[in-house]
């Protein structure tokens, strides 16, 4: 049995199958023990519904904190995706330090856009903010976009194996040791995902669906989070964590009234199955 505990910290999207209701049930299901520090929350997550409400819960950190240390709570990963505020992250850093043990691990998702673009209410202030949090990650999992913010990159869909060795080298730069970079793609129709550890560099390439569906950097960051905490490797957890998004796009993408997230919920089994013949092998 394992006996790990993460802490996911992320908003609250109370519909839309992203964040928290993402990464408590995969996580979960990889069998580790699963705290939650809400972000925000919001009636619905941002990208597509109009008129969403937002409560920020910056403030209730640090009392949440102070209870954390009198009772001597500690935990084995620390996984951020998307947050409420810039200042919220410098407590992020704080509940880090005096939560951790000195073998934890921390997975940043700097869960801030997509396709180009900030998602709506992020900033350059915030990106900057970020990349403090960057330095202190063991593994950063950034899609192409967030990359780019982070590193001051140009955005392109063109590129060469080279852009992406640089983008992943600024990454590193900033002070994270690993880099999960998502949507990778060199062939028209297949995408994957790149991840530069130390000196290495692996790449795992997948069939790519045309329409982009929302959620799937949640439902990949959160496998790979499980699945690490389950004793992968890292290129194992990107490989399960790819080939379980996939599986979850695939049941989602010809149903054009489920635009909002992926059906990842019927595909758990899998994940489990997954699970337990790579973990053996590791
Ligand atoms: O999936 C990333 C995400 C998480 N949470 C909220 C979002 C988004 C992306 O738009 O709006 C609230």
């Amino acid at each position: 049995m394992i006996n790990k505990k993460v802490l996911t910290i992320q908003d609250i999207s109370c519909v839309g199958q992203c964040s928290i209701t993402v990464a408590l049930p995969i996580i979960s299901a990889c069998g580790i023990e699963t705290s939650i520090l809400p972000s925000a929350v919001l009636s619905t997550h941002t990208a597509g519904f109009k008129g969403y409400t937002y409560h920020d819960l910056t403030e209730d950190f640090p009392g949440i904190l102070n209870h954390w240390i009198k009772e001597g709570i500690r935990f084995d990963c620390f996984y951020t995706g998307y947050l409420g505020s810039s200042k919220q992250i410098d407590y992020v850093k704080q509940i880090i330090e005096h939560t951790r043990k000195d073998t934890s691990m921390v997975v940043v998702d700097p869960a801030m856009g997509d396709l180009g673009r900030l998602y709506p209410g992020f900033d350059e202030i915030y990106v900057n903010k970020m990349k403090e949090l960057v330095s202190v990650a063991d593994v950063v999992l950034p899609n192409l976009t967030e990359a780019c913010f982070l590193t001051g990159t140009t955005y392109t869909e063109n590129y060469k194996e080279e852009y992406i060795l640089q983008l992943c080298e600024k990454l590193r730069s900033l002070g994270c040791d690993s880099v999960v970079l998502t949507g990778v793609s060199f062939k028209p129709g297949h995408t994957g995902v790149f991840v530069m550890s130390g000196g290495e560099t692996y790449y795992y390439e997948h069939m790519k669906y045309e329409r982009n569906c929302h959620g799937t950097g949640d439902v990949y960051a959160a496998t790979f989070t499980g699945a690490m905490m389950c004793g992968c490797s890292m290129n194992d957890s990107a490989k399960i964590a790819a080939d379980y998004t996939v599986k979850a796009i695939e049941n989602t993408y010809k149903d054009e009234n489920h635009w909002y997230g992926v059906r990842f919920e019927g595909e758990i089994p899998y994940l489990i199955k997954m699970l337990s013949v790579t973990s053996k092998n590791t």
